[in-house]
């Protein structure tokens, strides 16, 4: 159940977030309707402001963030032609198409420019040639060369992709490559749950249903992950509000999700910006800010509720810590996928500009492992200002 929330309810300009400060002053959850008035407020600062106190009842001031490493190793995918929202992926034989070999994953993974990397985040395409051993032995070989490194890698629909083509179920899978070091999943591949929406925007991946199945089998077998929601395309409001629902669902039954991640769509670059005619025109800071506070609001089982910065910006993704938001996507080092649909964010941040940002915010900066538990602290540092421009100029 909800931790119950000490709000002012004069902050609030729309008389219909009324009744859901009640029930959050109460401890009650809300509903389904309840996030769908969320959604639809023209008071975004109401939202955010009650978000902003579920938020500190947890977390207080405190954000963390990880120093992680992304590595994607392969964007050959078969699903290259039907998944329209994404400029990532390869065919086989396509210009910029690749596959590392292992010596080049394990070099990408030195590369982490002078940060201490405490996890990497490994995602890639639906790759015929990358199966069970590729991504076994790659694990293997990572843990050997960095023993203290988390792994993060492989999205539900990656996992099912394996089993086809291995012929083994998809807990045998996750049995494999837990043995071979996977320690938990990220939460990419969710998109928007809705059948209607997948049949426009990926009308051959892993539907909904199948995808909180893989995470259920993970979360059974004791694999933490994440999830999250493509948001900003076709979909509706109320197939947000399904969505989520889906993820608290199974959060109530297994508790293993650590981290709600919404994901801001990006039109440049793929077929489906050019079919909507939206090319250059990405989310809105509104509707970031938005999907962020009625996630923290509405997924009420869920301790930590991320902003990645490199959809958003760092802006957003700063303001957010004031909207709901405890944990900020960390150093990532060389982000790809999203700069292959037109984001304009670095594709990366030093730890200096990371602090700089949590504290511009007024708030204190804590580096986590990928358990969130806090690493260490910073807050001997007293704010002078100058570190704020610091984290402005990542821009
Ligand atoms: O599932 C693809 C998205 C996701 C576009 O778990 C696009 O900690 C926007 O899930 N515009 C992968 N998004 C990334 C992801 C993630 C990121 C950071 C942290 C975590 C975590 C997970 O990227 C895909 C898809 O939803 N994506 N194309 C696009 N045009
Ligand atoms: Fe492949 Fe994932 Fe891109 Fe779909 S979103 S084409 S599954 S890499």
């Amino acid at each position: 159940m909800p931790l119950p929330i000490s709000f002012e309810s004069s902050r609030l300009r729309d008389p219909e977030l009324l009744p859901i400060a009640e029930k959050l002053r109460a401890g009650s959850r809300l509903t389904g309707d309840d996030a769908l008035i969320l959604f639809r407020s023209p008071d975004l600062l109401g939202v955010g402001a009650m978000a902003d106190a579920a938020n500190r009842a947890r977390h207080g001031d405190r954000v963390t963030f990880a120093s992680n490493q992304h590595i994607n190793p392969t964007n050959i995918c078969v699903l290259r032609k039907t998944c329209v929202f994404c400029g990532y992926a390869r065919l086989p034989k396509e210009e910029g198409a690749y596959r590392y070999s292992l010596e080049q994953v394990l070099a990408e993974s030195d590369r982490a420019d002078g940060t201490i990397t405490r996890e990497f985040h490994i995602v890639g395409g639906l790759d015929m040639h990358a199966g069970l051993e590729y991504y076994a032995t790659m694990f293997r070989a990572l843990k050997a060369r960095h023993p203290h490194v988390h792994i993060k890698a492989l999205t539900a629909v990656e996992i099912a992709h394996i089993a086809r083509i291995e012929k083994m179920t998809r807990r045998d899978v996750l049995i494999a490559l837990r043995e071979a070091g996977l320690d938990t999943m990220p939460g990419g591949g969710a998109e928007t749950f809705s059948a209607a929406v997948r049949d426009v925007i990926a009308d051959k991946k892993l539907g909904g249903t199948d995808y909180i199945d893989v995470h259920r089998t993970a979360h059974q077998l004791g694999i933490r992950t994440n999830c999250t929601m493509l948001y900003g395309h076709v979909e509706t409001l109320e197939d947000r509000v399904q969505h989520l629902t889906m993820l608290r669902d199974l959060q109530d039954e297994t508790g293993g999700f650590l981290a709600y991640i919404p994901l801001s769509y990006h039109p440049d670059d793929n077929e489906l910006g050019v079919t909507l005619g939206r090319q250059g025109i990405a989310s809105t800071g509104f509707d970031d800010l938005r999907n962020l506070a009625v996630g923290r609001l509405y997924l009420d089982n869920f301790e930590h509720i991320k902003s990645h910065w490199i959809m958003v910006t760092s802006a957003v993704s700063q303001i957010a810590l004031h909207f709901g938001v405890n944990d900020i996507e960390g150093t990532v080092v060389r982000e790809k996928i999203y700069h292959a649909v037109g984001a304009h964010t670095p594709q990366g941040m030093t730890l200096p500009q990371l602090l700089a940002l949590i504290r511009g915010a007024g708030k204190a900066p804590a580096e986590r492992d990928s358990f969130y538990h806090v690493l260490r602290t910073f807050d001997d540092h007293v704010d002078d200002g100058a570190n704020a421009n610091l984290a402005l100029s990542a821009h």
